[in-house]
C-alpha cells in the first residue's frame, strides 16, 4: 500500500518510520510513505502557506493554491481516496481502517492553523476524519495514527505472536487482564487460576473478566454484542460477585 501525506511537516510524519511495526512494514514494501510539502508549491517570494481569515477573526488559514500543488504531484504519484484530519470529520474507527487497509493507495492532506480553505476540501476530498473530540496542534499525529494503524493491517507485517490479535470469541470486548513474573510484587499475587495449569479454567476466568471490564467500563460495546450462553453465565456471575457500585 503506498500512502502520501501532504503536510508543512515531513520530517514529523516520516518519524512514524522510525520504529517498530511502521519500519518494518516499509522495509519489507509492504508499505510506501511519501509526503509533499506545500511549501515546495507555492509562488510568491515569501512562501506563503497560509494567510488571514476572510471575515476577520484569530489564527490564520492554509492557502488554496500551495495544497493544489502538492496534491496534484501526490495524485500523480499515487491513485486513492483523499482524506482530510480535521476536528470537523467523522470519527477514526476500525471499521474505517479496515476498509482503507484493502485499498492500494491513499492520500492523506493534513492541515495547521485554523485549518483549510474550504474550496480545497469542497474541490479534492473525498473523506473528512477526525480522532475525537479533544484538540491537538495540527493533522500531523492523526496521519500517523493512521499509518501505524494500517500499517499493522498489511498481510506479513506482523509476526505471529502480534498478529494472534484477538481470538474471534475475545473480538469487541476488552482486554483482560495481563500479569507475569514475580508471583508478588509490593504484597500483590497473580491471581490464582493463573498459576494452576487449568487451561479451561484460565480460558473462562480471561473471558469473565473480559466481559466484566467492557460492562463496567464501555456498555457501548457491551450493547453491540450477542453474548453466548456461557458468556451470559459468566457476566451474571461477574455482576453479582462485583456490584456496580463499587471499585
Ligand atoms: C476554535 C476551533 N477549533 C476547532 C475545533 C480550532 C482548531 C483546533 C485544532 C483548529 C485546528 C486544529 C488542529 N487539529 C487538527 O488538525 C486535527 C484534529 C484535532 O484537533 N482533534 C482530533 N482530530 C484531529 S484530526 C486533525
Amino acid at each position: 500500500m503506498q500512502i502520501d501525506v501532504i503536510t508543512l511537516f515531513p520530517e514529523l510524519v516520516h518519524s512514524v518510520l522510525d520504529f517498530g511495526v511502521v519500519g518494518r512494514a516499509q522495509q519489507q514494501n509492504s508499505l510506501q510513505l511519501k509526503t509533499w510539502n506545500p511549501r515546495r508549491f507555492t509562488r510568491d517570494r515569501y512562501q506563503a502557506v497560509d494567510d488571514r481569515p476572510y471575515g476577520g477573526g484569530p489564527g490564520m488559514v492554509m492557502k488554496f493554491e500551495p495544497l493544489q500543488g502538492a496534491l496534484l504531484a501526490a495524485k500523480e504519484a499515487n491513485a486513492g481516496p483523499v482524506v482530510y484530519l480535521s476536528p470537523q470529520g467523522k470519527r477514526l474507527d476500525q471499521p474505517l481502517l479496515n476498509a482503507w487497509a484493502g485499498l492500494s493507495g491513499l492520500i492523506l492532506v493534513t492541515g495547521r492553523y485554523e485549518g483549510i480553505d474550504e474550496r480545497f476540501i469542497e474541490a479534492y476530498v473525498d473523506q473528512e476524519v477526525s480522532l475525537g473530540d479533544y484538540v491537538i496542534s495540527g493533522g500531523e499525529l492523526a496521519a500517523m495514527v493512521i499509518i501505524d494503524a494500517l500499517a499493522r493491517l498489511q498481510p506479513g507485517v506482523l509476526g505471529n505472536s502480534e498478529s494472534a490479535g484477538q481470538d474471534s470469541f475475545m473480538r469487541g470486548l476488552l482486554d483482560y487482564p495481563h500479569y507475569t513474573r514475580p508471583e508478588e510484587v509490593e504484597g500483590r499475587r497473580v491471581p490464582q487460576v493463573l498459576l494452576s495449569g487449568d487451561h479451561a479454567q484460565i480460558a473462562r476466568w480471561r473471558m469473565q473478566q473480559a466481559l466484566g471490564r467492557t460492562w463496567r467500563r464501555r456498555p457501548d460495546l457491551l450493547e453491540r454484542l450477542e453474548l453466548n450462553r456461557e458468556q451470559q453465565r459468566l457476566l451474571q456471575q461477574f455482576k453479582k460477585e462485583n456490584p456496580e457500585n463499587q471499585d
